[in-house]
């Protein structure tokens, strides 16, 4: 008998994958967290419904959510994470020698404890002794601390739920707040393909907020569309204009031309950013 793993990334679509193994199902108090031993992307965390990360392509994803603004910044040395308890982008940050904090802010301390337990090559960073884990919501951390940070990087869920909150002007404007003067940021900002709703209000909320707003792309095959979309917002420093001559951080999906190259936008990508975009406050 087979078991499978059915995830609905639009209301007419499902992404149905093997399941060999459930590691894990619970409610946490926050979500339904699930880990399951795949066939095809080998262990995957699943919230609420919604692959989360897998082993086989969870490179994908946090190289390019931490590298295209740790490399942006020329000395990043205090970085915050949003969400994100599984440690992927914390791993990922932990590669840049500089950095001298990695401060994670996770809401639903179960990830952390699953992805420790379950996903050692996702989580491995997360006892380095930069690593400081606080257990509590984002929003309330960045209006609570006045700390300033030159890399905030977003590693969000899906805006559904308490999550929609990382998707506001309000929230860049206290992630704004939360940056040094020439700090920068980067979120997670969903599918260009199936989420055009989305995408253009958040674009024009951190255009609003940063003299640099970039939108960038990577390919990540278990999430909707295979596309996938990152926002930079920085008060000074411009992606496009970096010198490319740090020493290189050991990768699989980012490179030095791949940083330039995942700004250049297929033409409907480009026209999403034109257009004047939902309010994101409005529901
Ligand atoms: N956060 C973004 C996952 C979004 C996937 N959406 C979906 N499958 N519908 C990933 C967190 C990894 N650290």
């Amino acid at each position: 008998m087979s078991l499978w793993f059915y995830e609905y990334q639009t209301p007419d679509l499902e992404l149905c994958t093997r399941v060999r193994r459930t590691l894990a199902a619970e409610h946490t108090g926050f979500q339904e967290l699930l880990l399951l031993d795949t066939q095809e992307f080998g262990r995957a965390l699943v919230l609420d419904g919604a692959v989360q990360t897998t082993v086989r392509d969870e490179y994908i994803y946090h190289e390019m959510l931490a590298h295209v603004p740790l490399f942006t910044h020329p000395r990043p040395r205090q970085v915050l994470v949003v969400g994100g308890g599984d440690g992927g982008t914390v791993r990922e940050a932990l590669k840049h020698p500089g950095v001298e904090q990695v401060r994670l802010v996770e809401i639903d301390r179960r990830v952390v404890e699953v992805a420790r337990e379950h996903l050692p090559e996702i989580s491995c960073g997360l006892d380095d002794p930069r690593v400081e884990i606080i257990y509590g919501n984002g929003v309330d951390y960045l209006q609570e601390h006045p700390d300033q940070f030159d890399v905030i990087l977003v590693d969000s869920p899906d805006p559904v739920g308490p999550a929609r909150a990382l998707f506001t002007p309000d929230f860049y404007g206290l992630v704004r707040r939360s940056l040094r003067e020439d700090g920068l940021f980067a979120a997670q900002t969903e599918s260009p393909f199936f989420n055009q709703d989305l995408i253009p209000g958040v674009y024009r909320s951190i255009a609003a907020l940063f003299p640099v707003a970039r939108l960038y792309l990577a390919f990540v095959p278990t999430y909707p569309g295979g596309i996938w979309s990152f926002t930079l917002g920085s008060r000074e420093h411009d992606p496009l204009s970096v010198l490319m001559d740090q020493a290189p951080v050991a990768t699989r999906y980012y490179t030095a031309a791949l940083h330039r190259a995942a700004f250049v936008l297929p033409r409907y990508v480009e026209e999403l950013l034109e257009q004047e975009g939902e309010d994101p406050d409005a529901s």
